[in-house]
């Protein structure tokens, strides 16, 4: 069965959502195709933290009632090392900025939800996409749906499906210049029901290894302690996820963590990724389909929310005006943003983390780095302004 839209979009992730939407509200049509069913998409627990420039344009296209009633305001995060915390003033140090909690599920959920009612189309449990004709102006989407074979004729298309998706594969050898770097740690995370034992989120670096205190809402708490990136989930029952936890974050003062029922637990490996460019013909990548950063630097999400903002730019000045320019420049829009965010994603990971094959010469560097920029207004300020998200790049 054959059918036709303007942009062909892979994925229903934030990427491939918050594009459609964007494009929707200018009168573009799309149509999203995902592999997973809407109840998958919306549950997966993922990224927490949103930059200013993500809420503000969440709020500027409609999306920030229940963000701005739900999400909960944050103007510092506390680096916590030698039994001691120290808060890092994000708002103070850079002028009001600050960053919102809000789970990335709950953009999801509010992106679909302003998809449907807009009656966007959003193909769930999709089969076999495979995309021809990316190097013409009449790229092709074929797909499966209950049994079913589908074409579906495109100006472009968005790959906007992720690490493991089809879209970037789909560009012929040799085009691509790939960047990857494989963190020798993994993050175990726990979503709980428990109060937050913190107002603010707590980094800690600690002898035995990283341990980071975020959270959901004034009832949900999500935790994660680095492990090896091999490491079994089967190991880590709850009780001693629970005291690895309260052991890493310990300080002086007899800090408590509070425990309750863990209602999700899992390991991400952490990596850096970069392909260049982040296009090729008709076809944009956008999101974790280009980039993947080590979540430390909380980037992952937000760099997805400027690669489409960007992107969604560029498409409605081609249908608008005709202008090309902005299509042709848009990796080169993102990539300046791209490694601004792995690098601090990097700095921030390479500081907190623990090495197993560390002679005391790293975790020196480490310490000094965590004493600089807990000590000094300026190294404080630029771990702040590239926490809150740098408004220029
Ligand atoms: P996504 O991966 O979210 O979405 C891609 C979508 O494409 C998926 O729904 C997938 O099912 C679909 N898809 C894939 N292949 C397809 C195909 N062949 N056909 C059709 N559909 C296909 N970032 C942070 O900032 N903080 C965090 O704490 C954090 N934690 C994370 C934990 C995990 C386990 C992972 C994997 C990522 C985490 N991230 C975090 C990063 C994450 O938030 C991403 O940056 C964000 O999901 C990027 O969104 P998308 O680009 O839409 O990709
Ligand atoms: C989260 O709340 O999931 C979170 C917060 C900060 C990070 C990574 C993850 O750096």
């Amino acid at each position: 069965m054959n059918q036709k839209t303007q942009v062909g979009i892979i994925g229903a992730g934030p990427s491939g959502l918050l594009l459609s939407h964007l494009l929707h509200l200018k009168g573009i049509d799309s149509v999203i195709l995902e592999a997973r069913s809407r109840k998958y998409v919306e549950e997966r627990v993922r990224a927490g933290v949103l930059e200013q420039g993500t809420v503000d344009l969440l709020s500027d296209t409609g999306l920030g009632d229940r963000l701005r009633r739900e999400g909960l305001v944050h103007h510092g995060i506390e680096l916590r090392f030698d039994g001691r915390g120290h808060r890092v003033a994000l708002s103070d140090l850079t002028g009001g900025r600050s960053i919102w909690i809000y789970g990335q599920r709950e953009v999801v959920k509010d992106l679909i939800d302003a998809r449907l009612a807009a009656e966007g189309t959003i193909h769930f449990e999709v089969d076999t996409v495979n995309l021809s004709g990316i190097d013409s102006s009449s790229p092709i989407l074929n797909y499966q749906k209950d049994g079913r074979d589908f074409e579906l004729n495109c100006d472009f298309i968005a790959g906007c499906d992720g690490f493991h998706g089809v879209s970037r594969d789909s560009i012929p050898a040799g085009i691509l210049r790939t960047y990857h770097h494989v963190y020798p740690f993994g993050w175990l995370g726990i979503l709980a029901a428990v109060a937050p034992s913190t107002e603010e989120l707590i980094y800690a670096y600690h002898e035995r290894g990283f341990a980071l205190h975020s959270l959901r809402s004034p009832e949900i708490s999500r935790l994660y302690i680095q492990v090896e990136p091999d490491e079994d989930i089967n190991n880590w029952p709850d009780d001693r996820i629970w005291q690895e936890l309260s052991t890493r974050m310990a300080t002086e003062d007899g800090w408590t963590l509070e425990t309750g029922p863990v209602l999700e637990k899992g390991i991400s490996p952490m990596r850096s990724f970069v392909v260049e460019p982040m296009q090729y013909g008709s076809l944009f990548l956008a999101g974790d389909a280009a980039h993947i950063v080590p979540a430390t630097g909380a980037k992952g999400l937000n760099l997805a929310v400027h690669d489409v903002h960007q992107l969604s730019e560029a498409l409605i000045a081609w249908y608008r005006e005709g202008s090309d320019e902005p299509l042709r420049q848009y990796s080169s829009n993102c990539l300046d943003r791209v490694w601004r965010a792995q690098d601090f994603s990097s700095f921030m990971s390479l500081m907190l983390h623990r090495y197993s094959d560390d002679d005391g010469f790293r975790s020196r560097l480490q310490r000094s780095q965590l004493k600089y920029v807990c000590g000094s207004e300026a190294a404080s300020r630029s771990l702040a302004e590239n926490y809150v998200g740098l408004p220029h790049i």
